[in-house]
């Protein structure tokens, strides 16, 4: 077992944050250490239950993962937080508003929390992504809760990692899921429309209920009102997240197979544009490219042109 594995085991933050820093960054030597983890996640669904959290910006995910952790930690589960990408493609405020959550969990060793961003992690970030939520599994976090900014293109990528999809909207998110509306239904494992503060909450969680039953999946996604500046909403929210999880584990195992077969495959790809990339820029074609020698629709591919 490496030594940092070792450490980080036992409850040694220092040494699962510089784990996790050599694996986001995707050092040859880094898969090495993920081939020794033995990450329980590919294995069976259940332990750990990664919770993918997703949906447009500001639409508080932060927030509502913060209520989640709460009510985890309160049931005495051990909790991961990955924040994949916070500074994309909002600034400053989101961050910092991250941080100052993130400390106020410093204190307890149950609660562990970690921002990945495009640039710690070389190429891939879904790659990266993957790879930490398997470090979290393998130091024994009950629960990992992925965050990741999307609608749109960004959130399939989190099929590859989640047990769970919660997509987390408001009630101006209307004109969103009009558009978006078979995307939408079709990550979704749980709905939740966040800000029920404010007025169309209820007639944006109907309008996704009729969707959900028109669309007729397997496990129709259960479409819950919150609002996670009080807290409100939130347990039930968690309590449909649970019984996903146990659904997964049940009748729903053929459809936790294919989302992991699909897994292995993204991620298979996503370390081959790694290697691909880094090859490629350790050949002398970069120098002509950047001299203005060679034009990039003539340089080689490896592998062969296509
Ligand atoms: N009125 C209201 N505001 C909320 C609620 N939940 C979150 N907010 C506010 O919405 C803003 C964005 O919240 P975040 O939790 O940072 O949202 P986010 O989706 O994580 O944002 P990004 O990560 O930047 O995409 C903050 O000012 C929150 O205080 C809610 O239930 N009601
Ligand atoms: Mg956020």
């Amino acid at each position: 077992m490496h030594p940092l594995l070792a450490r980080a085991r036992n409850h040694d933050r220092a040494a699962l944050a510089r784990l996790i820093s050599l694996v986001e960054g995707g050092a040859p030597g880094s898969r090495e250490i993920v081939r020794s983890l033995g990450a329980r996640r590919w294995v069976a669904p259940g332990a750990p239950h990664v919770i993918g959290i997703t949906g447009p910006p500001g639409a508080g995910k932060s927030t509502f993962t913060d209520q989640l952790v709460r009510l985890a930690r309160a049931d005495g589960e051990r909790v991961a937080v990955v924040a994949v990408d916070p500074s994309s493609p909002r600034t400053g405020g989101a961050i910092l508003g991250d941080r100052i959550r993130m400390e106020a969990h410093a204190e307890d060793p149950g609660v562990y929390l970690r921002s990945l961003s495009a640039r710690g992690a070389s190429g891939g970030l879904s790659r990266a992504t993957g790879q930490v939520v398997d470090v979290l599994d393998a130091v024994g976090f009950d629960r990992i809760l992925v965050e990741t900014v999307g609608v749109g293109q960004g959130e399939l990528a989190i099929l590859g990692v989640a047990d769970t999809v919660l997509v987390v909207l408001t009630p101006e998110s209307g004109d969103t899921v009009q558009t978006m509306k078979a995307g939408l239904i079709e990550i979704a494992d749980v709905f939740c429309v966040n800000k029920a503060d404010r007025p169309g909450a209820d007639a944006l969680a109907r309008e996704l209920e009729l969707s959900v039953q028109l669309d007729g999946r397997a496990w129709p996604a259960p479409v819950h009102t919150a609002s996670a500046l009080d807290g409100r909403g939130v347990a039930a929210v968690l309590a449909s997240v649970r019984r996903h999880r146990d659904w997964l584990m049940g009748p729903g195992r053929a459809a936790w197979d294919q989302r992991r077969s699909e897994g292995r495959v993204e991620t298979f790809l996503d370390l081959c544009a790694e290697a691909a990339r880094r090859a490629a820029l350790g050949s002398p074609i970069i120098a002509e490219l950047r001299s203005g020698r060679l034009r990039p629709e003539d340089a080689s591919l490896p592998g062969g042109d296509t």
